[in-house]
């Protein structure tokens, strides 16, 4: 009918690229962007026929690449939680985006219709919140994406913009809870609990918090889009935070070329225009779509420029030990058979050996699974309030309605002669709620906790990074003809295929003091990555190198 000529008349004017086979992967497809029209306007069917799936929720389509090159681009899926794509449909992602022609892709549309039973009969409406972020490629796939959506009968796109890719996740989750969902409501939330937050830092005798003691914060923004909405977020603070916004794109530097988080925690340098008039200052860097998040200070050393790195696992162990401080003066008084939130932290074999060591000498309980936001944040979600963070920098917290409530009712029925402290620790766990992004990591918001945490702590970024000192790691990859071969397990800790190699790995990590290696196929790149930590930078090179020949 109707349906059937409308899917088979716009695909028609997406021919897929030949010769090159796509993968849905870890963090959605990811290519050069002269090949993605056809799969993303594939993908915009998808995404309707997940709202269609879902009851009409709302669903996200985010075109990125994230900290990738900027001639490459991507396209990704907010499932209505505002989290990723269920797994269950990535295999029919895979296959309409590599079905050879137009017959082909609409017979498994109707496949998988079938089975699924999605009504494709034009009688439900469908919603697809769009977003880009700055790639000159990102219009154009838009539209591709639209065009996609609006073949199927009854589904409407609405095109949001230039987002970060977390702004994106947080609209759709907060459409699908009937909240205030707009870019402005997203800034709004966040300003008013970043102040909130403030607000609450317990008064020195005699001082007042109103210039803040830990000094200014310089951004390295990648030359992406998390510039411009930092400058929104900046203003609306209006003074609270004491912020200097460098590579911003808008002065002509190229998305990711030597800037953004990705470049700075691989090869631990500063990025482009930092340099030794840094020295000393607390510095971050945001990934091209802003969802990943570290922080940095400059070193000089030599007449060299290098940088002390705080990484993913130091911005969750800080997080961490915020939660835990606050937890513990609202839990002082509680009755043991009372209702014991419980608190999970959950990490990647990446994480550095001395991180987890220290979360669990905080009393934490760390869990461990495979790399890919998917895996940490469906680990995290089983806890009242679960901690995730890759050592890469994408991470969040996320809270159950059930602790929520909790905090809730605390909030209302505390009596007021309550010690004023444990009022605050539930205004303070509160507004740490409403302040990070709970659909999926989020640079801005990670951003505004961890200054809000230091700012409460009246810490220097030094003091900051010694929580625990990061065992010296490196990360080598090797590239392969078939990255499949190798298959791991234990939250890919170890190798099961081929045969053999996670004894020989065991063999050379055993002559390395505090060694730990583990190899694992990308979920991104056709290599094997290696990754090793030793008591000394050179003992870890030594046994990435090995292991690496091992693989090769
Ligand atoms: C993607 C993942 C990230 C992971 C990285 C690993 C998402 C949104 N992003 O960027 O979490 O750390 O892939 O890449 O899931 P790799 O498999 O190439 O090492
Ligand atoms: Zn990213």
């Amino acid at each position: 009918g109707q349906q059937q000529s409308m899917l088979l008349q716009s695909a028609s004017s997406f021919p897929p690229p030949k010769g090159t086979k796509l993968s849905y992967g870890t963090a959605g497809f990811r290519a050069d962007a002269s090949i993605l029209q056809s799969t993303v306007f594939r993908i915009g069917i998808l995404a309707a026929l997940r709202s269609l799936k879902t009851g009409g929720a709302v669903i996200g389509l985010m075109i990125t690449a994230s900290h990738n090159k900027v001639s490459d681009n991507g396209v990704k899926i907010a499932d209505p939680s505002g989290g990723m794509l269920t797994q269950d449909w990535e295999p029919f992602a895979d296959s309409i985006a590599n079905a050879p022609d137009p017959e082909s892709l609409i017979q498994l549309i109707n496949e998988f219709a079938t089975k699924e039973n999605i009504p494709l009969d034009g009688a439900k409406a469908a919603t697809v919140l769009l977003g880009r972020d700055t790639r000159p490629s990102g219009e154009s796939l838009v539209n591709a994406a639209k065009q996609g959506i609006c073949s199927v009968v009854g589904a409407v796109a609405t095109d949001m913009g230039i987002l970060t890719t977390p702004q994106l996740h947080w609209m759709v989750r907060a459409r699908n809870k009937g909240l205030k969902a707009s870019e402005l409501d997203y800034f709004e939330q966040l300003s008013s609990s970043f102040r909130c937050l403030i607000d609450l830092i317990p008064k020195k005798s005699g001082g007042d918090n109103n210039n803040n003691p830990i000094g200014k914060l310089i951004v390295d923004c990648a030359n992406g889009v998390g510039g411009q909405k930092l400058q929104v977020l900046k203003e609306k603070l209006n003074g609270l935070l004491h912020l200097e916004i460098r590579n911003s794109g808008e002065s002509g530097g190229i998305l990711n070329e030597g800037v953004g988080a990705d470049y700075v925690q691989k090869e631990k340098v500063p990025p482009q225009g930092f340099g030794s008039a840094d020295v000393g200052i607390r510095c971050a860097s945001l990934d091209g779509d802003a969802d990943r998040l570290v922080y940095f200070s400059v070193i000089s050393s030599n007449g060299k420029n290098k940088i002390n790195l705080v990484d993913g696992d130091k911005i969750l162990s800080l997080f961490a030990l915020f939660i835990k401080d606050q937890l513990s003066i609202l839990l002082s008084s509680v009755k043991n058979d009372e209702y014991q939130p419980r608190v999970g932290v959950v990490q990647t074999a990446y994480a550095n050996g001395a991180s987890t060591k220290y979360l669990g000498q905080l009393g934490l309980e760390v869990i461990f699974t495979p790399t890919g936001v998917k895996y940490l944040h469906g680990k995290a979600e089983e806890y009242d309030i679960g901690i995730y963070f890759e050592a890469n920098g994408h991470g969040t917290i996320l809270f159950s309605d059930r602790f929520l409530n909790w905090l809730e009712e605390d909030r209302k029925n505390e009596p007021s002669s309550t010690a004023k402290e444990k009022q605050n620790a539930v205004k303070r766990l509160w507004a740490v709620s409403r302040l990070i992004n709970q659909a999926v990591g989020d640079a801005l918001s990670g951003l505004l906790l961890v200054e809000a945490i230091l700012q409460h702590m009246g810490w220097s970024v030094d003091k900051w990074n010694q929580l625990y000192h990061d065992l010296p790691s490196r990360q080598l990859k090797v590239k392969v003809a078939d990255r499949s071969a190798v298959v791991t397990t234990y939250a890919e800790t170890s190798v099961v295929k081929p045969p053999g190699i996670q004894e020989a790995i065991n063999a050379t990590t055993e002559k390395y003091p505090q060694g730990r290696c583990f190899v694992r196929p990308s979920g991104t790149e056709d290599v094997v990555r290696v990754y090793a930590e030793a008591s000394t930078q050179e003992a870890a090179d030594e046994l990435a190198a090995s292991v690496a020949k091992l693989v090769d």
